[in-house]
């Protein structure tokens, strides 16, 4: 199967340096827009100055992979057997070739997967070394250099290797670290919330269905489901977030994808960032706990709305940076969650809060998107099927983003983009420049 993926991402190489090779000596002078102060003061928003070819966010539409939205990649794409959530190895295939995997490409890549999965002993060690109360996502970062030493693409470049070699070795790196995170991240998970002992990987289950049961908290095949869809929902969102960012500016230095995937987790676990999912959550809880058994009704959920935003708060889960309509991640788990676990209690309460909370922010009148976004129900999900530490949900998340950060990296490197280096101003200077403009 690698085979066959090598050719597929070389023939689609072939298009894109030749329709960047056009773009640049036909249209290289070509203005695209204008950049304001607001913009290089506000960190860059919407300035369209990167190249991501694997997926591109629409502010109505969401996010799609390679031209695909959600709805079409979870309805087109190869399931396990039964099951009715498209594979996220499926989904990594879309990203990486650019086309929709047959059934047969996806079992390939399953099998390509289960090869790579072995995680050498010093990366268990370093793990095992770490305090238990170092955070998941701070033991997932460490996992991650410690794979670094076995990097294929750093050896062949010591070695000297072509730049058009850049990136097959880099696909190879890529494969790999895919192949290891959720066994990674299942034991960070055993050793740091239960007793250590890690269940055993199962080559006959598929990417997703495995790292559920490296969990060892549910061995249901709902939970498997879940993790599916989860895993192929979070799996790329463009190349200007925080983690693609920084995966995509250290990958420029060509610093090899462990140290540039390294660099992407410590930015995923920032507060503002993929520790949102978690902070949702807390909010649910906390707004059960103070409901005390009521019963969540719309008119409960608008008073209690309406407090957060009196005690001059967000109400987390709603809004969102880029889109202006309700998350297609959220009503892809919220689809589920109908057909799987509307007597859950958690349910019901996210389910009010998606009739409530919109008018209630509509109302107030600034927000710029009343809508949920995908973290107002992920937290629910996960904790339905008994994952249930919070600590743990960016890892969750980072498990699924690897497969989008790992498909842009070799993508960066088959289109050859240059190192980025932007350029920054001191503000006394940007007031000179905005003064002379
Ligand atoms: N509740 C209350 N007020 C909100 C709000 C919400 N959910 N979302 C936005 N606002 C407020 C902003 O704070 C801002 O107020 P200000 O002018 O007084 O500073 C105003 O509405 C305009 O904000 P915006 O342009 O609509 O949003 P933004 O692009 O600045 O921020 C986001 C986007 C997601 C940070 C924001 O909507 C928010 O804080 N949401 C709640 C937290 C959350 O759900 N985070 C997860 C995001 C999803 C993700 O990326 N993982």
């Amino acid at each position: 199967i690698l085979e066959l993926m090598k050719t597929k991402i070389a023939k689609l190489a072939k298009e894109k340096a030749a329709l960047k090779a056009d773009l640049l000596k036909n249209h290289g002078e070509r203005k695209i827009q204008d950049v304001t102060v607001e913009m290089a003061i506000n960190g860059a928003r919407a300035i369209k100055s990167m190249v991501t070819e694997t997926s591109d966010l629409d502010a109505n539409k969401g996010i799609a992979y390679r031209h695909l939205s959600l709805y079409e990649v979870n309805t087109k794409l190869p399931k396990a057997p039964g099951g009715s959530v498209a594979l996220p190895e499926g989904a990594f295939w879309l990203l990486v070739t650019g086309e929709e995997p047959s059934a047969e490409e996806v079992k390939g890549m399953t099998e390509e997967l289960h090869k790579r999965a072995t995680i050498p002993a010093n990366v268990m060690t370093t793990i095992d070394s770490l305090p238990k109360e170092t955070h998941p996502m701070t033991q997932l970062s460490v996992a991650m250099l410690a794979l670094q030493k076995d990097s294929k693409f750093f050896k062949k470049y010591q070695e000297g290797m072509k730049k058009d070699d850049y990136w097959s070795y880099a696909l190879e790196d890529c494969l790999d670290v895919v192949a290891k995170v959720p066994i990674i991240a299942a034991k960070i998970y055993r050793r740091t919330f239960h007793d250590g002992k890690l269940p055993e990987y199962d080559p006959k289950l598929d990417w997703a269905a495995n790292f559920a049961q490296m969990l060892g908290i549910n061995q249901s095949e709902d939970f498997k489901e879940a993790m599916r869809l989860y895993l192929m929902l979070h799996a790329d969102h463009e190349g200007g977030n925080v983690s693609a960012h920084a995966t995509h500016l250290v990958g420029s230095a060509l610093s090899d994808p462990y140290y540039a995937w390294a660099a992407g987790l410590c930015g995923l676990a920032g507060p503002l960032h993929g520790l949102a999912n978690q902070e949702c959550l807390s909010w649910l809880l906390d707004v059960q706990k103070q409901l005390g058994g009521q019963k969540p009704t719309k008119d409960l959920m608008t008073d209690f709305a309406n407090k957060t935003l009196k005690e001059g708060k967000v109400i987390p889960g709603f809004g969102h940076a880029v889109l202006r309509n309700t998350d297609p991640r959220y009503m892809l788990e919220r689809e589920f969650a109908l057909k799987h676990c509307t007597e859950d209690p958690l349910f019901q309460l996210v389910d009010s809060c998606y009739q409530a909370i919109p008018p209630v922010l509509l109302k107030q009148g600034k927000v710029k998107n009343p809508f949920p976004n995908v973290d107002a129900h992920s937290g629910q999900l996960m904790h339905f099927y008994n994952l249930k530490e919070q600590n743990f949900y960016t890892v969750v998340f980072a498990v699924s983003r690897t497969l989008g950060v790992m498909a842009q990296y070799i993508w960066s490197r088959a289109v050859s983009l240059p190192i980025e280096r932007p350029k920054s101003l001191p503000l006394d200077e940007l007031m000179i420049l905005a003064k002379k403009h």
